[in-house]
Formats: structure tokens, sequence, C-alpha cells
């Protein structure tokens, strides 16, 4: 199936999520040069059913010269849930950090809105055009922040994780993801490949950071309660975060 002819989930979701993702698309040609990605067999579009609603996943993945894997994921479970993933892994050639996002929502309100440039070393440090370039962004004030697990260490000082509590909170969210989305892909396409050694690094980086998602057992138990275990397994560790080689 063509990407134009693909079943429009997003016509049918929040307000936020349909937003977001026609932004992080629009930046992703805006700035990069996309190929296609394919997924593994039978993971691009897929239903299934949770507590007698009809769960819904469709995928778009691309690839590029210094990202090995930009997936956005859209998901709806009846008119319960709908979800936004988003993640976009660099070449481990390149000292990029993890671009990340998620946004849950159900019944007209996003509960969980997070996003993040994700630091792939243990110190925890972004490379200095980052740490410059979102230090200089203004502050912003959301009313009901919220708080990261214990696996959460893996993002960094930038992280926003909120739960937007009016239209201007969303608008707020949504423009600075659209910041972080550009500072990332031009400071991708400007950057250079690394050393060996510093990959080895990278990719160690990158692991911890997949192996830390895994952890997630609100997302695990959404896609367990609809497939099965080990359904949601092969889905967490082979689409949603598969580690690199
Ligand atoms: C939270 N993720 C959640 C929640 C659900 C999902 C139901 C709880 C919402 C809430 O607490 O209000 C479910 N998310 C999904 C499902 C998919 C998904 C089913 O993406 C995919 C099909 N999660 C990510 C990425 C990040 C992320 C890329 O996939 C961050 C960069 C974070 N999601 C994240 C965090 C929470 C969350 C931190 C809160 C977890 C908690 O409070 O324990």
């Amino acid at each position: 199936m063509s990407l134009t002819s693909m079943p429009s989930l997003r016509e049918q979701q929040h307000p936020l999520i349909r937003q977001l993702a026609d932004c992080i698309e629009a930046v992703w040609h805006q700035n990069l040069d996309l190929s296609p990605y394919h997924l593994p067999a039978e993971l691009g579009y897929v239903e299934g059913r949770l507590e007698g609603e009809k769960l819904i996943i469709e995928n778009r993945c691309y690839q590029t010269p210094q990202f090995r894997k930009m997936h956005l994921e859209l998901a709806r479970v009846g008119n319960m849930l709908d979800i936004l993933h988003c993640v976009m892994f660099p070449r481990p050639e390149y000292d990029l950090p993890m671009f990340g996002c998620d946004l849950v929502g159900g019944r007209g309100q996003i509960s969980a809105a997070i996003a993040d440039l994700s630091p792939v070393n243990p110190e925890r440090i972004l490379p200095a055009t980052y740490d410059t370039q979102l230090s200089s962004l203004p502050s912003l004030d959301f009313s009901q922040p919220r708080e990261l697990p214990e696996w959460g260490k893996i993002f960094s000082d930038f992280c926003l994780f909120v739960r937007p509590s009016s239209p201007d909170e969303e608008t707020m969210f949504l423009g600075r993801v659209g910041e972080f989305l550009q500072i990332h892909c031009q400071a991708a396409i400007a950057s250079s490949p690394v050393e060996s050694e510093k990959m080895q690094q990278i990719l160690a980086g990158q692991r911890n950071y997949c192996t830390k998602q895994q952890q997630n057992d609100k997302t695990r138990r959404v896609l367990e309660k609809a497939f099965g275990s080990e359904w949601a397994e092969n889905y967490m560790t082979t689409v949603l975060f598969d580690l690199p080689e």
C-alpha cells in the first residue's frame, strides 16, 4: 500500500496528536533526505482487540544518512485511548541524542505528553550545540508537570513531561517539540562521523536507552492485553525499541 492511500487514523485522533504528527513529518521532510525504512513484515499496520475495543496501530518509518530509523506510530483503542509514539534512532557513527516523544490520551484529554532529546552517554551530557540551543529557549510553565518513573533517568534535563491542561498548554507543547526537532535535524545534517571507539560508547548508550524504555509497564500492559505477552515482547523489542547491532 502506498503512503498516500493508507487509512488515515490520524484524522480521528485527538487534535494535539494530529497536529504533532503533521509537525513531525513536516520538519522531517523540510530538513532531511528521507528513504523508506522497512519494519519487520506484518508490523506496519496492525489490528487487535483490547477489552472488546478495536486497537489499531499505524506506523510510518524512514531512514536518512544520519538516522538509522525514524519511527512515527499512531495508535487508537476504540474511543478510549489515543497514542502518538515517535523515536529517531541516530546511526551510531554520529554523536547525536535520541529524540523521543509520546502522547497518550483518552476521551478528549491528553494525560501524558513527553518529549526529549536524550543523551547517549553515562554522564548524561548533550553535545554542546544542543546544550547551547536548548538552554537559550524561553522556559515554559505548565500547570501540571508530571513525575518521571524510575526508568526515566535516561532523559535529559530538558525533558518535557506534562499533562497539558488547556489549549494554550497544548500549543506550547507542540511548539516546543517543533523547536526540539528543528534543532535536532539541523545538528544532525551538520554532524560528522566519529572514530570507532566513540562509536562503541554511543552504541552502548543507545542500548541502554532502549533497555530502559522496554521497562515501561504502561506501554507493555496495553499491548499485552490486546495481543498477548509474546506479541507485546516482540513488538517492544523489534519495532518500538530495537537494539542496534
Ligand atoms: C506513559 N505510555 C504511557 C501510558 C500509556 C502508554 C498507556 C500511561 C499514560 C499516563 O500515565 O497518563 C502507552 N505508549 C503507549 C503505547 C505505545 C506508546 C501502547 O508509545 C505504543 C504503541 N514512551 C515512548 C517514548 C517515550 C515514552 C518514545 O514510547 C519518551 C520519549 C515515555 N510514556 C512515556 C513515559 C510514560 C509513558 C515516561 C509515563 C510512565 C509512567 O508514568 O510510569
